[in-house]
This record gives structure tokens, C-alpha cells and sequence, in this order.
């Protein structure tokens, strides 16, 4: 089912028409079919730098993403190409080349594994580290400043490649060509570390709770990021992960309630003889499918998603409860006319319109109703609807005790009695028999919140443990940077992050004291 991606060229993901953004079907529906957690490598940099080059090694292929040949900027747009993640089994590995930056000011990205190539073709970087900043205030350390700030601020963690010149100056312009032994050997070497590194520290993608990114999510974010810029709004990670909880959130109540359907039909044999049969089989069922639920849903605000599928739960039970109760009325009616029908017959003909008569058909009706009882199989709705048959016979019972010449009136008037006695009995055991089942529909109820709230908890007590060791990760990452920004002298930018970190800090304290459900 998990079968490998093959793409043999990186398609367009993201078109650059005149500066507005259009996402291109035929990438999304490539992103559609990958059901395997992906991990996310893009690059960036300033044009002609050699972006497009070092993709199509992370790939594996001498050609892919095409490069340019003149000076001018080649790659439009964000190109992708969906590859087997070469080290990690079950994983694709999505690379995003990216148009070149004609000014380093522009550089903005978000977490997936990013790649900054700022070296300019035919100079050797010399400048290590490479993210120090420069002091001043002038719009020339300004300008030099910003985009370093960001990276470092946006990449807290952060390693450094330096690439060697690939070939003699005349070979440059068809690297794609060369074999490696044509090239130096020491960037043939440090190629093979940077991708080496890449493929082993790249995580696979994930939104804010640890949630694992496929390709239908990463098109779903694509799609909301892209429709985020064409309104005018800053892309959000947080907006485009709600905005993905929805789609998802719903999409799991659907499947939810089919698992449920389709497991109860399965399992469950109507007439039931109990209600309690049919309820315990309901509660087994919807165990699993709350667990279904819980298991895809996610950043469910106020659970929202959790609460229409109790209600859609409830209904679904109801649903077989009256099927329940038709179906054992169709099968107990059957079953009534199959045995009683003769006794009709006999009494149309007259045979116990006689002297003594209304003691043998009391006696045969008391047969039938034992036959009636026997019968398997006839589910919650067989005492009342033989009660029904009967009192919708008491007529002609109440005819034939009357006619009866062998019995005096005191007798008849005992018998009126005694079928009235009978009645009446039988209909407080039908009402109690109604009051045990709302009672037992009533501790239905109560489970079926019992259980949401039980799954409930677990997941966000797991959730939120994890959430805990993301910021305790991003706040210790974030202390390494301002000490590295006090200990450089920019002392307004360390204490901007210091702030940072101790809102972070305040937001973690008080999500390790918060209760789950109150
Ligand atoms: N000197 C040098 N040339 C390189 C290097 N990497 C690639 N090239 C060559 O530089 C040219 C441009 O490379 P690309 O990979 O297209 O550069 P790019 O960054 O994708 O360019 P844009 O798409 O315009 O942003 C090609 O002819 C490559 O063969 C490198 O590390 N050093
Ligand atoms: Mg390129």
C-alpha cells in the first residue's frame, strides 16, 4: 500500500506570475497520493549561487532541477521534487528549490530543513563562522546585519558548510556533466558530507504538538500559506495548522462514524435478545471508533470535533435501537400469526361455541402462548406484542365466556376477573421492563462520556508533555543564542530575546501546572 514515490522530474509547486503566488494542480496531486510522513528539505539564497545544483545531489541525480547557464536568475517559482527518503525507510523526502534571492534582505522561511547557500559563485567564502554580525549602525551593517539575525533567530540551530570551487573555472558552466572523478576531490567530499548530514539530521516534518506531516498535509498547508499571501496576510503557522485541524478534524468524525456503521452492522445480529446485548456491543464499537478519532485528530479547540461526534454517536445508536425494536416487532407478528392463526380458524368455525368451549380454547390459547414463549429469537418487542395480540383479541375470548352455557354467572364473573388480574399484571411488568431499559439507556449515556472523557485525557496529557519539551527545547536553543548575541556586544538584541524567552518560560510554568479537563 506504502508504495515508493516516483518522480523522475521536480515539477513547479509554487508559480511567480508578475509577483503573485498560484500553487500548480499537478504538484498538489502528486503531494495528494504520499501517505508517508515527509521530510521537508528547501533551499534559499541569492541567484546563481548554485541552489538548483546541490538539490538535485540531495536527490541523487546529476539532473533534475534545472540549472542555469547565463547570469540571470534560472529557477521561477518553488520547484519540488518528491523523492524514497534515501536513509530513513517509509519516509519521503520532499525537496523545494527555491528562486533565487536577488537581495539576501528578502530571506524569510519557516522550519523545515533550510539551506542558506550564500556563496557567490567564484569567491570563496573566508568569513567563519558565518553567521557573526557586524558592529555598527550605518544602513551598510544594517543591511549586512538583518538577514543574519533572521536566520539565526529563525535557526536557532544551525550548521555550516563551505563549498570548494567544483571544477576549473571552464568546466563551471557544465558541472551537471562532469563525473566526479572530473571534479576536485575536495568538493566532491564535502558534497557528500552536506548531504550526508542532510539526510541524517532532517527531521520529518512537523506541526506545533509533534504531529507528523504527510503529503496531504503538506498540500493543505501549501494551499493555506499561498491563500494567506494572496489576501495580503502574513502566512501564520499557527493559522495554516488550525486551518488544517478543520479539514482533518472533520474528515475523522466521517470516518469515525463510518468505522462505527460499518463494525455494528457487522457485529451485531437484530433482533438482539437484550437491549443490554445490543448496548454492550455499542460500547464496543464506539470505544474503537473514539480511539480512531483521537488517533487522527488534532489541535481539536474545545473539542469541538469530539463533541459532534458524541452527538453523531448518540444518533447512530438510537438509530439501531429502533431498528432494533422494529426489527423484533416484524419477527414477533410473523410469529404470531404463523401460531395463532389456526386458533382464529377454529374459532370462525365454531368449535368452541359450545357448552364447555371457552375452557378448551383458554387452554389451547395458554398452549400457544407457552409455543409463543419457546421460540427463539424474537428480541425485546416479545411481550408486547403478543400483550397487543391478546387484548386485541379479548373480544372474542370476553364472547365466548359469555355464551358458554356450562358456566354461571358467579363463575364468569370470577373469570372477567381473572383476565383482568392478568392484564394488569402483564402491564406492570411491561412498564418496569421500559423503566429497566431507559435506566440502562441512562448508563449508556453516562459511559459513552466516561469514555470520550478517558481518551480525551490521555491524548492531551500526551499532547501537552510534548508540547512542554518543544518550548523546553526552543527556550534552550534560544538562551544559547543570547548569550552568543551578549557575549558579540548587541546588547538590545539579546535582551529583545531575553524577553522572548522569558514569555516562553511563563507559557511553559503554566501549561506544567494546568489541569487537562475541568
Ligand atoms: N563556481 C561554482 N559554480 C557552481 C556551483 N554550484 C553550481 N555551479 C554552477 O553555477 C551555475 C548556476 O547554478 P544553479 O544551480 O543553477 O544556481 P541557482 O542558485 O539555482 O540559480 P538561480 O536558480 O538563478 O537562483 C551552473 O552552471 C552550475 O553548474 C559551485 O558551488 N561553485
Ligand atoms: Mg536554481
Amino acid at each position: 500500500m506504502d508504495s515508493e514515490i516516483q518522480m523522475p522530474a521536480p515539477v513547479c509547486l509554487i508559480e511567480n506570475v508578475k509577483g503573485k503566488l498560484l500553487a500548480n494542480q499537478e504538484a498538489l496531486d502528486i503531494l495528494s497520493t504520499i501517505p508517508q510522513p515527509v521530510v521537508v528539505v528547501a533551499i534559499v539564497g541569492l541567484y546563481r549561487t548554485g541552489k538548483s545544483y546541490l538539490m538535485n545531489k540531495l536527490a541523487g541525480k546529476k539532473k533534475g532541477f534545472s540549472l542555469g547557464a547565463t547570469v540571470q536568475s534560472h529557477t521561477k517559482g518553488i520547484w519540488m521534487w518528491c523523492v524514497p527518503h534515501p536513509i530513513k525507510p517509509k519516509h519521503t523526502l520532499v525537496l523545494l528549490d527555491t528562486e533565487g534571492l536577488g537581495d539576501v534582505e528578502k530571506v524569510r522561511t519557516e522550519d523545515s530543513t533550510t539551506c542558506v547557500k550564500e556563496l557567490q559563485l567564484e569567491r570563496k567564502c573566508l568569513q567563519i563562522p558565518f553567521f557573526n554580525l557586524s558592529i555598527g549602525n550605518g544602513y551598510k551593517e544594517k543591511n549586512f546585519n538583518l538577514p543574519r539575525l533572521c536566520i539565526r533567530k529563525f535557526f536557532p540551530k544551525k550548521k555550516c558548510f563551505i563549498f570548494d570551487r567544483p571544477a576549473h573555472r571552464k568546466k563551471l558552466g557544465k558541472l551537471e556533466t562532469l563525473h566526479d572523478d572530473e571534479l576536485d576531490s575536495e568538493f566532491v567530499k564535502q558534497v557528500a558530507e552536506f548531504c550526508s548530514y542532510i539526510f541524517n539530521n532532517s527531521k520529518t516534518k512537523t506541526i506545533s504538538g509533534g504531529i507528523k506531516v504527510n503529503g496531504p498535509r503538506l498540500q493543505n498547508l501549501v494551499l493555506t500559506y499561498i491563500n494567506a499571501i494572496s489576501c495580503g496576510d502574513l502566512p501564520c503557522m499557527e493559522n495554516a495548522v488550525l486551518a488544517l485541524a478543520q479539514i482533518e478534524n472533520s474528515a475523522a468524525v466521517q470516518k469515525a462514524i463510518a468505522y462505527y456503521v460499518q463494525q455494528m452492522n457487522q457485529r451485531v445480529q437484530l433482533p438482539t435478545n437484550t437491549l443490554q446485548e445490543l448496548l454492550d456491543l455499542h460500547r464496543a464499537c464506539e470505544k474503537e471508533s473514539i480511539e480512531l478519532f483521537i488517533k487522527t485528530s488534532f489541535k481539536d479547540i474545545d473539542q469541538q470535533f469530539q463533541k459532534e461526534l458524541a452527538a453523531q454517536l448518540e444518533r447512530n445508536r438510537d438509530e439501531f435501537c429502533t431498528k432494533n425494536i422494529k426489527a423484533s416487532a416484524d419477527c414477533c407478528s410473523a410469529l404470531i400469526q404463523e401460531i395463532f392463526t389456526p386458533l382464529e380458524e377454529e374459532v370462525k368455525q365454531g368449535i368452541y361455541s359450545k357448552p364447555g368451549g371457552y375452557r378448551f380454547f383458554t387452554q389451547k390459547l395458554q398452549e400457544l402462548k407457552k409455543k409463543y414463549q419457546m421460540e427463539p429469537g424474537k428480541g425485546i418487542q416479545a411481550e408486547e406484542i403478543l400483550q397487543q395480540y391478546l387484548e386485541s383479541k379479548q373480544d372474542v375470548a370476553d364472547a365466548l365466556l359469555q355464551t358458554d352455557q356450562t358456566l354461571s354467572e358467579k363463575e364468569k364473573e370470577i373469570e372477567v376477573e381473572r383476565v383482568k388480574a392478568e392484564a394488569a399484571q402483564a402491564s406492570t411488568k411491561m412498564l418496569e421492563e421500559m423503566q429497566k431499559k431507559n435506566q440502562q439507556m441512562m448508563e449508556q449515556k453516562e459511559k459513552s462520556y466516561q469514555e470520550h472523557v478517558k481518551q480525551l485525557t490521555e491524548k492531551m496529557e500526551k499532547e501537552r508533555k510534548e508540547l512542554m519539551a518543544e518550548q523546553e527545547r526552543t527556550i534552550a536553543l534560544k538562551l544559547q543564542e543570547q548569550a552568543r548575541l551578549l557575549k558579540e556586544g548587541f546588547q538590545s538584541e539579546s535582551r529583545q530575546l531575553h524577553n522572548e524567552i522569558q514569555n516562553l518560560q511563563k507559557r511553559v510554568s503554566e501549561s506544567r501546572s494546568k489541569c487537562v479537563i475541568c
